[in-house]
């Protein structure tokens, strides 16, 4: 193997939705010299490594892709109102050969390590076959939800069959025909249990905590539909763009209980009928998240559908959330109605507890064995943060990110922490809470153009202040505390992780102000960051 190091303008880790962007445009539209890195064997972040039965998109499909190729918009149609894995993958491997992309893109490679150096100012990459890649600019772009969170339950390992994280599902395996236990009910694990109840012989659902789930309203999409959303597709991006989640519907302005009690039933039900978990959470009233007594009312009334629907009352009390309506909102088709089926078994670990996995299932406190062929973890991911903890990273004077951020991550905008100069984080710690299709364009159009303006203007070192990272971080989490999302506890706050101190990892005031910000640091030429013209010698 070749010693001397590889020289790039800029270096991409990732090539899921944000990685595939930001090579484009740094390669496509700044001109550079780009080569992007993924552990994975194709494109797609995480729609390549979520394979399990159910995963699929629960933003409509209509604004859960980019924005920014107009013959695209036109060209590549959904055929329902969510895209599943294979259609989101599907449509990820067309943009990239659209634009060419592949041949810039490295597979199965996972970088290491990255090292700042001050004198030449370009960071060097270290692979894990051994490669080194210097640059002068890095974007990672490594997925917030993709370090998998496998809590280390006893015995875990002696399991005679497979064990499997939704996050790293095996492209062999099906679990149709088989006894299967599931352990967690988030977003992906009532995906899964709503897909695989009707195929396994038997579905053991391992609950931690009871989830509100609304309807998804999924359905397909009509050619009049879709030629309608063609037709006003600028009308409709300017929505999200502006909007708080940028999930395209209409958010409520309504305070809840500012309506009398028929109305806001009246209100919840149309929520309920239309579907989506974001809609109902920030489409019927503006407050869900704020007001505990708005809160309170949605959450009673989901309570009562669940009541309504599952016609075990034993099984409807332990599905039956007490806390806060306010984690990321969860939709589906038939979640609760799943549990009526004969072949699903619900256990509540809260009341009985998982003791211990052996190798022919899994045995709760109570003694009793649920006996399984397939156990699967459905538990979340170490978000944000967690992919930056698995790299070293060392930035001026040899600072490790890790002991820079302490026990919680700091960063200004998302993008930038300082004493990391030309490290740019797409959707990093502190980014915002929204769609994340448009969330990640909306950065990568940002981080692109800072770099053009660097590379016009000669500037060879950008940097975010300690203070402009500072007064980030601390705006967001004062923001965070007026939200209810701060009293439940969930990967959103990092509270998902065992031993891990509560933290923000989100900016809460919305796309359409997020993306205000970023248009007023530009304006102020690019204030809260140090951008340094000095002529760096290049040694490689
Ligand atoms: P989530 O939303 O973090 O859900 C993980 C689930 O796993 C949740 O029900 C947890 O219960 C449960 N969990 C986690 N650890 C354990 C242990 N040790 N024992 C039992 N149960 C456990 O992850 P998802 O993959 O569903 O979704 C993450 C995001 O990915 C999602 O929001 C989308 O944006 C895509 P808990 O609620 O913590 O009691």
């Amino acid at each position: 193997m070749n010693d001397r190091p590889t020289h790039l303008d800029s270096i991409v880790i990732g090539a899921g939705i944000a990685g595939i962007y930001m090579l484009h445009k740094l390669r496509d539209e700044a001109g550079l010299t780009v080569r992007a890195f993924d552990k994975a064997g194709d494109v797609g972040g995480t729609w390549y490594w979520n394979r399990y039965p159910g995963a699929a998109a629960d933003v409509d499909s209509i604004v859960y892709r980019y924005s920014f190729d107009k013959e695209m918009l036109r060209e590549w149609q959904w055929k329902t109102r969510y895209a599943t894995q294979p259609e989101i993958l599907d449509y990820l491997r067309a943009v990239v050969d659209r634009h060419d992309l592949r041949k810039d893109i490295q597979f199965d490679t996972a970088v290491q390590s990255l090292t700042y150096d001050e004198p030449s100012r370009l960071w060097t990459a270290r692979t894990d076959s051994g490669e080194v890649f210097t640059a002068r600019y890095v974007v990672s772009a490594l997925g917030p939800l993709s370090s998998a969170n496998f809590p280390d339950i006893p015995g875990r390992d002696t399991f005679a069959g497979p064990v499997v994280h939704t996050g790293a599902w095996p492209a062999d395996l099906d679990v149709a025909g088989k006894r299967v236990g599931i352990v967690g009910t988030g977003s992906t694990g009532t995906q899964f249990i709503c897909a695989a109840a009707p195929t396994v012989e038997h579905l053991t659902v391992f609950q931690r905590s009871a989830q509100y789930v609304v309807p998804s309203g999924d359905k397909p999409l009509s050619d009049t539909y879709l030629a309608e959303v063609r037709e006003n597709y600028d009308e409709i991006w300017e929505r999200v763009f502006t909007s708080r989640v940028g999930c395209g519907f209409q958010e409520s302005q309504t305070p809840a209980m500012s309506v009398s009690e028929a109305e806001r039933r009246r209100v919840f039900e149309e929520g309920w009928q239309a579907g989506n978990g974001f809609q109902f959470m920030f489409g019927t009233f503006a407050d869900l998240p704020f007001d505990p007594a708005a809160n309170e009312a949605a959450a009673s009334f989901i309570r009562s559908k669940i009541q309504q629907t599952v016609r075990d009352p034993e099984t409807a009390r332990k599905l039956m959330p007490t806390d806060y309506y306010a984690k990321r909102p969860i939709c589906n088709s038939g979640y609760y109605e799943t549990y009526n089926r004969d072949n699903v078994t619900l256990v509540s670990t809260k009341e009985n507890p998982i003791a211990r996995i052996t190798p022919t299932g899994v045995v709760t406190e109570d003694g009793t064995e649920h006996e399984l062929d397939v156990l699967v973890f459905a538990t979340g991911f170490d978000a944000m943060e967690g992919s930056y903890h698995r790299m070293d990273i060392r930035g001026r004077d040899g600072v490790r990110l890790g002991d820079h951020w302490g026990d919680a991550p700091s960063s200004y905008l998302g993008i930038a922490v300082n004493g990391f100069p030309n490290l740019f984080m797409v959707f990093g710690p502190n980014s915002v809470f929204c769609n994340l299709p448009p969330g990640l364009e909306t950065q990568v159009e940002w981080i692109a153009q800072l770099v053009g303006s660097a590379e016009e203007r000669g500037i060879t070192r950008v940097e975010a202040t300690a203070a402009a990272e500072e007064g980030w971080t601390t705006q967001c989490r004062e923001m965070a505390e007026h939200s209810l999302f701060a009293q439940t506890e969930s990967w959103i706050f990092g509270t998902n992780i065992p031993g891990r101190k509560r933290r923000t990892l989100f900016f809460f005031g919305g796309l359409g102000a997020y993306r205000e910000r970023l248009g007023e640091i530009v304006a102020a030429d690019y204030e809260g960051f140090t951008l340094d013209g000095r002529t760096a010698p290049v040694t490689v």
